[in-house]
């Protein structure tokens, strides 16, 4: 039996805080924290419930779609239709924004979300997750637009993710610090595990695609070719790489012992800014990051600063240890000098 803060705890104490709290939050990110539970005991049963593979239909982004990407984006759904704290939802199972049903009230915000990131990871039993973000509807209680949900990361109220690992955590930040909650399946609730979580500004950890590599902008090269050389070369260290293919492991990860890693823009398909997408990927990620101290571009422009041209818009993501990011961003300004 734990003893320590419960999640249910912790969003309260948030709610004590802001002045105003009318508990609609806290209620809204109730229902967001139901459904990863759910979610994270269908991932965990997996095979057992024949839920594995894939279905015969594509997603938006053109991608394969996994019976576990339709059922967990329902999920998502189901828990947070009813309540009347959303104007509307959009994700990345779903072209165009959910309206939310004639029958439910409409509320005051938006919830943006990947309900199962890396999801190709489910069949060879690699850690997956659901990130989400939550924004303020520009009208209360009006049936959302698309464009209402093109507004900059830095105007998140809340981000977080669910990683369904060896154990199932949820992170979040709402502005003000990353905190870390580990699932107590005996209880039911997730329990305060990993408080201010700071990701170390140094690193020799990266993490990329490197079967890209022949379509990467020269300052990546370089920056890659640099870490690969050293102690012999500039860094004067040897660094280590991973790349699990699912971002929530990598952002993890790199919570918890810092790295850098990077989605870069490439020439692979040019009509693509890069594969990551900015509203349920890179925004929340980024937001989540800098609450620990860490650092989010595109390379070239801070991400969190990005006005979105269009729900899934993709755009090239850089992220983690601070010193490292800034290293990669000023080879980027030095090639735009
Ligand atoms: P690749 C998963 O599909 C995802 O969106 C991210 O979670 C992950 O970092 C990336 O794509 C993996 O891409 O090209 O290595 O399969």
């Amino acid at each position: 039996m734990h003893t320590g803060t419960t999640l249910t705890q912790f969003i309260i104490e948030e709610q004590r805080r802001t002045a105003g709290a009318t508990g609609d939050f806290t209620s809204l990110l109730n229902d967001v924290v139901i459904a990863c539970k759910a979610i994270s005991n269908v991932v965990n049963k997996g095979a057992l419930l024949g839920v594995m593979g894939s279905l015969d239909s594509e997603n938006v982004q053109g991608e394969t779609q996994k019976k576990l990407d339709v059922i967990t984006n329902d999920i998502m759904i189901r828990s947070n239709e009813w309540a009347g704290h959303l104007a509307g939802m959009a994700s990345e199972e779903m072209d165009e924004p959910y309206a939310i049903p004639g029958q439910y009230p409409l509320g005051k915000y938006l919830l943006v979300f990947d309900p199962l990131d890396g999801s190709s990871n489910v069949d060879v039993n690699i850690s997956v997750g659901t990130i989400f973000s939550i924004l303020k509807a520009p009208v209360a209680g009006r049936a959302a637009k698309t464009e209402d949900f093109l507004q900059p990361g830095a105007q998140q109220v809340c981000a977080g993710y669910a990683i369904y690992g060896s154990s199932t955590m949820l992170v979040l930040t709402f502005g003000h610090g990353t905190n870390g909650f580990t699932l107590d399946r005996d209880v039911g609730e997730f329990v305060l595990t990993h408080p201010s979580m700071t990701i170390p500004t140094e690193t020799r950890e990266f993490a990329i695609n490197a079967s890209n590599m022949r379509f990467w902008e020269k300052p990546v090269q370089r920056y890659v070719d640099e870490c690969l050389a050293g102690k012999t070369g500039p860094r004067g260290k040897d660094f280590n790489m991973r790349w699990v293919a699912s971002m929530v492991a990598e952002v993890h990860r790199i919570l918890t012992r810092g790295g850098i890693f990077m989605y870069p823009k490439d020439t692979k398909d040019p009509a693509k800014a890069g594969k990551l997408r900015l509203l349920y990927e890179a925004n929340p990620m980024a937001f989540i990051v800098e609450q620990a101290g860490g650092a989010a571009t595109t390379g070239r422009e801070r991400i969190l600063d990005l006005s979105p041209e269009g729900l899934h818009q993709r755009v090239p993501v850089i992220l983690g240890s601070k010193t490292e990011v800034d290293t990669v961003t000023g080879y980027h300004h030095e090639k735009a000098a």
